[in-house]
């Protein structure tokens, strides 16, 4: 019956209705595919519905959200990879010792000085906290501007000030170097009229003394407040402030998970992010089912893989060497992706690919894992292969079974085969970069 209804059919109360029956049903899927169909272009009756289906979802929310305050280093702002680059160059130097980014749950989300100890007692150094703080934060401090926004959050920022969402900043970092790392980037400043520092409290994070703070600063009560963090230790202080908290965790392993199980939902990236499951306005952004990127293009000849692609999952995928592109791969959200391809000898083809650690099996390292839309009659190992990477399709995932994997794989290919038929992805197939 649901089926058969068509968009803009039904009054906004019928909409409403019907949503609210299925998830009372039990029926959370269909009562949200309802609501993505005929709420996605009313703003308001959306955050109504919205907040009906997710009292009926394991996401359970008493209201919903009106404001949303960031943590900024490793959640907006790649600076941990600021901290990397000056920690091994400082250890080496000075110390003779090879900085390999070890405990980073230490580190991640503290203060400054925390942070310092964490790696003054990891390496054994022969100072104090204070003296390798002193030491070290100019040097840290004098790269900030070097720090890229993390894939997501220009997107998520401007969408939630277009709406006149309310957002805020709580950092545990200092006041002064927040306005250093805010600074280049272009609209940071201003949109965050609303900014609790580490310096500013009492107690950092994970005392919820930030968060509160910046709900009162923005006029807000706690419970009306969603946080997203990407540390175990500003998770903890989110939740002891009353709020809603997402992760998109800066620590990215397996063996890590159990440090956001507090967390509301957790997410791989910023792109993930469902604005409508926390009654705030929904992105509208996404084109044939993926999301379109700033383009990203790689090269190299084509070499063995895993050996299980045609294999196991009767899906070949053409593994390029990472080293080339090692610093970009290291920046790209895990996840599914469209794109162009080109072979050197046989042309340009529709593309889908896996970008990441292939959860479902555990692989030690982050490959990318390109499927060619055609059917060639015999393998091109060694043959030049480019792409370019313009959509974004879905996280990755687990699966309970191979048959499962295999399925979404092949939905994966569809998805893509459809999306490089329309703009902004079917541009791409002009590109120099796949004519030389
Ligand atoms: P490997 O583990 O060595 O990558 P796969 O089973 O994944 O092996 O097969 C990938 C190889 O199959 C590619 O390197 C390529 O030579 C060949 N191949 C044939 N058709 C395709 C296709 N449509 N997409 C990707 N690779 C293909
Ligand atoms: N592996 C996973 O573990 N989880 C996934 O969600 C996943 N999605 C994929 C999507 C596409 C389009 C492709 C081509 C591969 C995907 N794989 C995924 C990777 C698959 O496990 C990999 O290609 C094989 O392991 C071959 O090495
Ligand atoms: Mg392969």
């Amino acid at each position: 019956m649901f089926c058969k209804l068509k968009k803009g059919l039904l009054p906004h109360s019928s909409e409403l209705l019907l949503t609210t029956i299925c998830i009372q049903a039990g029926l959370k899927e269909l009562g949200t595919k309802i609501l993505s169909q005929y709420a996605s272009t009313r703003e308001l009756g959306f955050r109504n519905l919205t907040f009906f289906v997710r009292k009926g979802s394991n996401l359970a929310m008493e209201e919903p959200m009106s404001n949303v305050i960031f943590d900024l280093d490793g959640t907006l702002l790649d600076t941990e990879r600021i901290v990397d680059e000056v920690c091994e160059e400082f250890l080496v130097a000075k110390y003779g010792k090879q900085w390999d980014g070890r405990n980073l749950e230490k580190r991640l989300g503290k203060k400054p000085l925390q942070a310092a100890a964490a790696i003054v007692e990891d390496y054994e150094l022969p100072c104090t906290p204070e003296q390798f703080l002193a030491e070290t934060v100019d040097l840290v401090r004098g790269r900030f501007r070097n720090a890229k926004a993390l894939p997501g959050a220009n997107r998520l920022l401007k969408h939630l000030v277009a709406h006149k969402i309310p957002i805020a900043i709580g950092s545990n970092s200092y006041r002064s170097f927040i306005a250093e790392k805010l600074a280049p980037h272009s609209g940071w400043t201003e949109n965050f009229p609303v900014i609790v520092a580490g310096d500013e409290v009492q107690e950092p994070k994970p005392s919820p003394q930030i968060f509160l703070e910046a709900a009162k600063r923005l006029n807000a009560t706690p419970s009306c407040c969603l946080v997203i963090e990407d540390s175990p230790t500003g998770i903890t202080a989110g939740k002891a402030a009353g709020m809603k908290v997402v992760a998109v965790p800066s620590l990215p392993s397996k063996a890590s998970r159990h440090l956001y199980a507090s967390a509301d939902q957790i997410l791989s990236s910023l792109l993930d992010f469902k604005p409508e499951l926390w009654g705030l306005p929904p992105f509208q952004d996404w084109i044939a089912n993926a999301l379109p990127i700033e383009p990203w293009y790689i090269s190299g000849p084509v070499i063995r893989g895993f050996g299980r692609g045609s294999k196991v999952l009767g899906i070949p995928t053409a593994n390029l060497p990472t080293g080339a592109f090692s610093k970009q791969l290291a920046e790209q959200v895990c996840g599914i992706y469209l794109g162009w391809a080109r072979l050197s000898d046989k042309g340009v083809f529709k593309m889908v690919m896996s970008v990441g650690w292939n959860p479902y099996f555990d692989n030690a390292e982050k490959t990318v894992e390109p499927w060619l839309l055609h059917e060639f009659p015999e393998d091109f190992y060694g043959e030049e292969l480019r792409l370019i990477v313009v959509g974004y399709i879905r996280p990755e995932a687990n699966f309970s079974s191979l048959e499962d994997l295999i399925n979404k794989i092949h939905e994966d290919g569809r998805i893509a085969k459809a999306a490089l038929d329309v703009p902004p992805y079917s541009a791409f197939q002009e590109d120099k970069f796949l004519q030389q």
